[in-house]
């Protein structure tokens, strides 16, 4: 067999295989009065069928809208009627994002959504040669260029701001194919690659650097359902891994693992490549995963709006604790408080232009254009610069932004669903120091008058889990705390900082 496309479950599937279901699907599609243009989500967990519609929908022009498999009912229901998707991809009855869906169904369907598909549903149970025929053998390609044009939006990718709800960020076919390239190109990836890919397939990490640059490479995927640590380092000892791709939570799971089992960080012996993003990457863990398998990870930065801008180099010095240098095809500057470019070492928030940048956020032209300034995209991010141009990432200028495991978080959004809880008078949730997590999540909570003081304790419980119930998983509160009101300034802004320093005082690491 040539070299496979995925491997997953012990099986593997040719890029024959996978571009014969993505045509199936395609025109399964079109059979039910689906358009180039037309938004379809996908709420279902990793498996090989959702490359094979990622690709479907690539090559029939369609936008590909993936949900977070963790959210609940209200979170998806956004997604589903915000992009006024027209269909729906879901996994088998019984899977959890089938459940969440079917409640979304039963209470009230979104207006535009027309198609519920189950996932086995897309993999042809007796493919026919007659689909395969038509492809050409080799893996390697460009996405179509017929159909649809290279501004055309590819892909709607919901990330959280500040305010309101999650945005979906329109990511066009030439942003795709033109930043995952250079990042390809960057650290060298060739179709003898064999990547461990356990990174969620509904964020631009695991879909853009991971799936879409197997696609665009042709190197072979080792998809993994979920992370986990030894199933990693399983797949580098016996299934002829060469690269893994990470948030720096699954590297610390990485260590914590090979810190038990200290034979097995043999396996890394042969790998090429090991990158970490979305998050920083606390130096010492750097330091500690060269000294147990003698790599030095890649850390580079970016961010669904603009895909990947800043890498270390894959020859040359990989700094830990800093993103390296501009990938080709992107700008980035630095802009202080007084717009200027600040001097080396100084502080300045980074602007990003270039090839991965998005086309805007859906249907939010206000919005977009508040992101932007003289054509430079905002990230919020601050960093420093050195007198190589190496930048190290300091923090982000609003602290109403949480990274958690890798996911961006909105604290308004949590606190929002504090205060619907009857016992709850007002809420301020601040993301705390963590060293698996990077920050975890904790919540004041001013109560109504009526608690009384001996309940405290249960009503805070209640809270957390009545937050629970409505958030995704990873959105939920490890801390919840009573406080007589919340520190304000002058202007009646709550001070996060301080409640930063109150919760940190006293509270214990999870
Ligand atoms: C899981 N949990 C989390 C969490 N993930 N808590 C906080 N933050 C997270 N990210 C909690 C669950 O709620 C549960 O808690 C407990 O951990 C175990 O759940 P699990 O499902 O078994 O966790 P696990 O599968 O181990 O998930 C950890 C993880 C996952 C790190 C593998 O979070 C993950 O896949 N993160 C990657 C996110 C990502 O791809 N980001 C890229 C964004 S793109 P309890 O209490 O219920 O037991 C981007 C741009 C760029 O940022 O530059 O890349
Ligand atoms: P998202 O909106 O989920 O795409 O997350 C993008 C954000 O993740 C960026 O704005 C940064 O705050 C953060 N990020 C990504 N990569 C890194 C990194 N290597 N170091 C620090 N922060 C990062």
């Amino acid at each position: 067999m040539e070299r496979p496309a995925v491997v997953w479950g012990g099986r593997t599937y040719a890029f024959e295989e996978l571009h014969g279901w993505a045509n199936a699907h395609a025109d399964r599609l079109r059979a039910l009065g689906v358009r180039r243009g037309d938004r379809v989500a996908v709420f279902a967990e990793t498996c090989p069928e959702i490359i094979a519609t990622l690709v479907g929908h690539l090559e029939a022009g369609v936008i590909h809208v993936p949900i977070n498999t963790r959210y609940r009912a209200d979170e998806a229901r956004h997604i589903l009627e915000d992009s006024g998707a027209v269909a729906v991809l879901t996994g088998r009855p019984g899977d959890e994002c089938n459940e969440v869906l079917e409640e979304i169904l039963r209470n009230k369907r979104p207006p535009q959504l027309r198609h519920v598909i189950t996932l086995p549903e897309v993999l042809p149970s007796s493919p026919s040669k007659q689909i395969f025929s038509s492809f050409s053998s080799s893996p390697k390609q460009r996405f179509p260029s017929g159909l649809p044009s290279d501004d055309d939006v590819a892909m709607l990718i919901y990330t959280s701001g500040t305010t309101g709800k999650s945005k979906g960020v329109a990511l066009s076919y030439r942003a795709l194919e033109e930043n995952t390239r250079a990042m390809m190109d960057l650290w060298q990836f060739t179709e003898t690659d064999r990547l461990v890919l356990a990174l969620p397939l509904f964020h631009v990490h695991g879909l853009c650097l991971g799936a879409v640059g197997a696609l665009l490479t042709g190197f072979t995927l080792l998809l993994e359902e979920r992370f986990d640590a030894a199933r990693v380092i399983d797949a580098f000892a016996h299934e002829g891994a060469t690269a893994f791709m990470g948030v720096p939570t699954m590297y610390v799971r990485l260590l914590e693992y090979l810190e038990g089992h200290p034979e097995t960080a043999a396996a890394f012996r042969k790998a090429r490549l090991f990158t970490a993003g979305s998050a920083p990457l606390p130096a010492p863990d750097f330091v500690a995963f060269r000294e147990k398998t003698g790599h030095a990870i890649l850390e580079r930065y970016g961010m669904s709006e603009t895909l990947f801008t800043l890498s270390n180099p894959l020859d040359g010095e990989r700094r830990p604790g800093t993103v390296g240098l501009p990938v080709p095809g992107c700008q980035v500057r630095l802009v202080d408080d007084e717009g200027r470019e600040p001097a080396v070492g100084e502080l300045g928030e980074i602007h990003v232009k270039g090839s991965g940048v998005m086309n805007g956020y859906w249907q939010r032209p206000g919005e977009t254009a508040a992101a932007f300034r003289d054509g430079w995209f905002l990230t919020g991010d601050v960093a420093r610069r050195d007198a190589d141009g190496y930048v190290t990432i300091v923090g982000r200028s609003s602290v109403d932004i949480i990274k958690s495991g890798g996911f961006k978080i909105s604290a308004r959004e949590i606190e929002d669903v504090l205060r619907r809880h009857p016992a709850v008078k007002d809420a301020a949730v601040v993301g705390l120091p963590d060293r698996v997590w990077g920050q975890r999540i904790a919540a004041a909570l001013v109560l109504e008058d009526a608690v009384r003081a001996e309940e405290t304790g249960a009503v805070c419980e209640a809270v957390a889990a009545f937050a629970a119930e409505h958030l995704a998983d990873f959105k939920k509160p490890r801390e919840v705390r009573a406080v007589p009101e919340l520190p304000r300034n002058a202007l009646g802004k709550v001070q996060k900082h301080v409640l930063v320093k109150a919760f940190g005082s006293s509270s214990p690491a999870r």
